[in-house]
């Protein structure tokens, strides 16, 4: 019996360590991908594409522990990710939204669903009244299909976040561009705060 709960122990904090790596692993990707690229010696295409190879040859430099890093644990990363954030395509990988790197990427406008939602500080609603809402330091606002993504989205930002819902069929009908990143997250130009809802606050 002790045995087995001992055996068990080890079980679960191996899966620990190596769900806790591959958080590691993501951050670093995402770093590398959407913010600064050239210190991994990165070139991204106009898609915000790199080479697969030269990302696994920058991040095996950073950590004893990533020597060995090969492209399926890149594709585990992936699989084990609890949002997705990037994508591999052939011997390709890019982030799908959270640039922030200077020059925009080429991305094709796509039409929004009719609401989407943002969930943020309460202390920047003044602001976000009074100049609606902006990418700030990415390349676009993020947007979330539902509110309890935004609710996830905000609770980075404050415990008792703010849900603000876009009209995005109107906005983008009057000339803003909407992206979609992924399943979940929509990218829009800035927002504008006669499309969006503030509620009561
Ligand atoms: C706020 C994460 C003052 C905005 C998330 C937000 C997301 C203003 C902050 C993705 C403003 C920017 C992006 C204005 C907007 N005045 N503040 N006029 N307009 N803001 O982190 O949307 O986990 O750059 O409300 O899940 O919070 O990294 O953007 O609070 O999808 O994959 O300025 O990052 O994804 O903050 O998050 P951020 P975000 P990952």
């Amino acid at each position: 019996m002790v045995i087995l709960k001992l055996l068990l122990l080890r079980f679960s904090q191996s899966i620990d360590l190596r769900s806790f790596q591959l958080t590691d692993l993501s951050r670093a990707v995402s770093h590398a991908l959407r913010h600064e690229p050239w210190l991994y010696e990165l070139e991204l295409d106009d898609e915000g594409w790199a080479p697969v190879e030269d990302l696994l040859f920058a991040l095996r430099q950073e950590r004893e522990d990533w020597n060995h890093l090969a492209k399926q644990d890149l594709a585990l990363m992936l699989k084990a990710s609890d949002k997705q954030r990037h994508e591999i395509q052939g011997d390709k990988i890019r982030a799908l939204y959270g640039h922030s790197i200077a020059g925009k990427l080429k991305r094709t406008p796509a039409s929004p669903p009719d609401i989407l939602f943002h969930g943020t500080n309460p202390d920047v609603v003044p602001q976000i009244k009074a100049k609606g809402l902006l990418p700030m330091n990415r390349q676009y606002v993020h947007l979330s299909v539902d509110t309890a993504t935004a609710i996830a989205v905000g609770k980075r930002k404050s415990k008792t976040p703010v849900i603000l819902h876009v009209l995005s069929h109107d906005a983008a009908t009057e000339g803003v561009h909407f992206f979609k990143g992924n399943e979940r997250v929509w990218l829009a130009d800035k927002i504008p705060p006669k499309f969006i809802v503030f509620g009561e606050q």
